[in-house]
């Protein structure tokens, strides 16, 4: 039985595809360099998967390589640039096929290298495309901008040069018959939004992030289905023509209802983008009775993330009427269905059985069971597969020489994930008695998993067992806002910051040293206190109402909590590509959480001690705690919600009796862990929002707690940020223009809100007019009294120039907006 994977990573195991982009955008290497160290990259992976078992011959490896992003990758590849960055196009150069696609507007044409990471990082006053969360995960996608005149055409044949240079190596090497891997039309169009005519227009933003409001009416991304098909029919063409056998086409977006399409809009979008590619264009010869030369590859659609089926319809049985010749489900998170579905018999069914979003080693056997019970579907045949790309997993468990050795027998990261899926297609193939060693390793290590110490902590259950209603409650808002103003004495218009300040090159350095052991731990403190101070100083001096200590001792918000905790690893090498070049290295939750000492305590308090203006002690919450670490399979994640609660509670209270008056915990992941699916949602938000409570309802009613998001829409949990009852909610809201306000007043939302009136992802430095034409906007829709004034976000990647005048004009703005009260 075959055996593949969805994608493997290709940030590069030492990150060396990040660094050499970026020394590309540095200007310290020429794009010729950067393109020949990515084709050595792919070249070295490529055989790499071979070695671990891939077959070079039969296109089980993916051609998954991407220098940003993959949906970044669709728009270069259709030409679909908005308006604002048409002068970055070549027209007439149509890639090296000479293929064009016949519809679109007629200036489709191909960005260079350049003009590819011009979209993604913007340029001058162009901003660059959006970037959101990738369906449930941590990794970052470019929203295509797609309006009704966008250039779509097959413009750019890099995926077919990528694929020729592997199975044609120049160096006469081993060569590599690989799978292109592609974002499927569907999907595309999807994730799209339209695109703004009245900005188009303008050639710049300003503020108008509403983009879709702005697109013609009625006008929808999916209008252009056909241009994107038409498009994809001419790649897959050349693909056919340079010989390659398989294609892969992603279609997430099955496995979601979180795009507000109906599933009967879906389907009718995919029967057309594959009645018009599986059935219009003729396979490979052999596969029936064509003559002609083939007009496609066999075509794989996956869908990972998730389960196929919901209540709104049956996505697997959609994919099944199609004519495509292989479908790749997610039963890692998607059930198996129970008996045959119609179409499959002439299929090939790639059963993803090994998680892509998670680094615990597979119990093989109970895994090989499912697959045998797979015969019941009727597929005309089984492969064995991951449930996602591995895009989300570190390169190799190996690389990681510090953990302790018990745990890393427990732990399969990318390399090993392969092993796994060789050695069930072997099992799935040949028996049990052929793989015998490999599972009774597997089951090994399941139970000393199981039995180790750490995994289960007695009293950690105790403490949640034993967990009440009340434990969730605190006193009324009106009582608590009361004791907190007596306490605190805020001016209306209270200003503030997210919580970090500038993370300079400087403190980076320090940090490093002080890890590599060069620095002592009282020179780390010293050093650590004095920017502190300087800190403290400049926000005395700028005239804020609540302080901050400036995070110089935090290299992440979550792995800085996760290294003091127990029940956590962190790794050395984990690296995980966030967006573009940035990469995480997310923690290990392997055990019961919980806190063997304080984690913030000293800093904020020494902060303190420098002022009398309140200073804000800062955590992160349990759900992003979760959300950004690799989460433990064996409990549900809701209790290891409310074991992380309360190490952040008992934070609260040794705050609190520091003299901290105010803590601010933060939950930007809310709405990422949101389930895909809406049946899941009501579970979710009940144990995501009691979690929340349960680390900040110890809190005295004097205390005022804070809590901060972003990085999403939050429209699907609106009602969930009441619920978390918190004093006063900071959210992202610049670039709406300060919708968010009148929306959570409309959810019922009554308490205070610091909507961002600068965005901090931006070097630009904010006027003293807009910020208090913002102002004055939020204190019109909502009592004034509620109101804070805050940047959108932490200052962490600004530098000190931009966030010194950034906030003199927030506080100047403040100031004149109070007078007028
Ligand atoms: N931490 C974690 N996940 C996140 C964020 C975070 N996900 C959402 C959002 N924030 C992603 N944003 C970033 C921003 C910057 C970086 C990574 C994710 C970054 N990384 C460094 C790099 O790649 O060079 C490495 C990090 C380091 O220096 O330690 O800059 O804040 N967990
Ligand atoms: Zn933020």
């Amino acid at each position: 039985s075959p055996a593949t994977i969805l994608g493997y990573p290709r940030i590069g195991r030492r990150r060396e595809l990040k660094r050499a982009v970026e020394a590309s955008w540095a200007g310290r290497t020429t794009t010729d360099e950067l393109e020949t160290t990515a084709r050595d990259l792919r070249l070295a992976t490529a055989r790499h998967l071979v070695d671990l078992g891939l077959d070079a011959e039969t296109a089980a490896v993916p051609g998954s390589f991407s220098f940003y992003d993959q949906v970044l990758d669709a728009v270069a590849l259709l030409g679909a640039v908005p308006e604002r960055f048409r002068d970055l196009v070549s027209t007439g150069s149509t890639g090296s096929t000479g293929s064009t696609g016949s519809t679109g507007s007629a200036s489709a044409g191909a960005l260079s290298l350049e003009g590819y990471f011009t979209l993604a990082r913007g340029e001058g006053d162009k901003p660059p495309l959006e970037m959101t969360k990738w369906f449930d995960t941590n990794y970052h996608y470019l929203v295509p901008e797609i309006g009704p005149d966008t250039p779509i055409g097959f413009v750019d044949d890099r995926v077919v040069r990528e694929f020729s240079e592997l199975a044609h190596p120049a160096d006469g090497g081993q060569a590599v018959v690989t799978r292109p891997v592609l974002v499927g039309p569907v999907t595309f169009l999807l994730l799209s939004k339209a695109e703004s005519s009245a900005a188009a227009l303008r050639g710049s933003h300003a503020h108008s992030s509403a983009a879709g409001d702005e697109a013609p009416d009625g006008f929808d991304p999916l209008d252009r289905l056909d241009d994107v098909v038409a498009a994809y029919a001419d790649l897959l063409r050349a693909l056919a023509a340079a010989g390659a056998p398989w294609v892969q086409l992603d279609e997430p977006a099955l496995v979601t209802d979180l795009l507000d399409v109906p599933f009967s809009d879906v389907a009718d979008a995919v029967r057309r983008a594959y009645s018009r590619l599986a059935t219009d264009l003729s396979p490979v010869p052999g596969r029936d009775s064509t003559d002609g030369p083939a007009e496609r590859p066999a075509i794989l659609v996956t869908a990972p993330y998730g389960d196929l089926r919901s209540d709104a319809g049956d996505g697997l049985a959609l994919l099944a009427g199609t004519d495509v010749e292989a479908l790749a489900i997610d039963l890692v998170k998607g059930t198996v269905p129970a008996g045959p579905v119609a179409g499959l018999e002439t299929k090939t069914l790639v059963a993803g059985v090994i998680d892509g979003h998670n680094i615990w080693r597979a119990d093989l056997d109970a895994r090989l069971t499912t697959l045998e019970g797979l015969s019941a579907l009727g597929a005309g045949a089984v492969a064995v597969g991951t449930s996602t790309s591995l895009l989300h997993v570190p390169h190799d468990v190996g690389d990681e020489p510090r953990l302790d050795p018990d745990l890393k027998s427990w732990l399969a990261f990318a390399d090993q994930k392969i092993a796994e899926v060789v050695t069930l297609a072997t099992g799935l193939a040949e028996g049990r008695t052929a793989v015998a060693a490999a599972l009774a390793g597997s089951t090994a290590a399941v139970r000393s998993r199981a039995d180790a110490p750490g995994v289960v902590v007695p009293e950690v259950r105790d403490r949640t067992a034993a967990l009440t209603p009340a434990d969730v409650e605190r006193a009324p808002y009106a009582e608590r806002a009361a004791a907190q103003q007596a306490r605190l004495d805020l001016p209306p218009l209270p200003t503030t910051t997210i919580g970090s300040f500038p993370q300079t090159a400087e403190i980076r350095r320090t940090r490093a040293s002080w890890v590599r052991g060069e620095l002592s731990d009282a020179e780390y403190t010293t050093a650590m206190r004095a920017e502190i101070a300087s800190t403290v100083a400049l926000q005395e001096e700028l005239g804020l109402d609540v302080l901050v200590h400036g995070e110089p001792e935090r290299n992440d918000m979550v792995q800085y909590f996760a290294e003091q905790l127990d029940g956590f690893v962190t790794t050395v090498h984990g690296w995980v590509q966030s967006y573009g070049s940035r990469c995480v290295r997310p923690p290990i939750l392997w055990g019961d959480v919980s806190r063997p000492a304080p984690l913030t305590v000293e800093w904020a308090a020494y902060a303190a001690s420098l002022t009398s203006k309140p200073v804000k002690g800062m955590l992160t919450g349990p759900v992003t705690i979760l959300a950004w670490s690799f989460v433990r399979d064996d409990l549900p994640l809701g209790e290891t919600a409310d074991q992380v609660a309360l190490a952040l509670r008992d934070e609260v209270t040794d705050l609190e009796e520091a003299g901290i008056g105010v803590v601010q915990v933060d939950e930007p992941a809310l709405r990422e862990l949101l389930p895909l699916r809406r049946s899941a949602h009501a579970d979710y938000l009940d144990w995501s929002v009691r979690s929340f409570r349960l680390s900040t309802a110890g809190a005295g009613t004097a205390t005022q707690v804070h809590t901060h998001l972003c990085y999403s829409e939050f429209g699907q949990v609106i009602g969930a940020i009441d619920g978390l009852d918190a004093d006063v909610t900071s959210v992202e809201a610049a670039r709406s223009r300060m919708e968010i306000v009148p929306e959570l007043a409309d959810a019922g939302y009554g308490r205070g809100i610091g909507p961002g009136v600068y965005d901090i992802h931006s070097p630009r430095v904010p006027s003293v007019a807009e910020v208090t034409e913002l102002v004055t906007l939020a204190a019109k829709s909502i009592d004034p009294r509620l109101v804070w004034v805050n940047p959108d976000c932490g200052l962490k990647t600004r530098s000190y120039a931009e966030t010194k005048e950034s906030l003199r004009n927030l506080v100047t703005a403040t100031r004149s907006v109070r007078a007028t009260l």
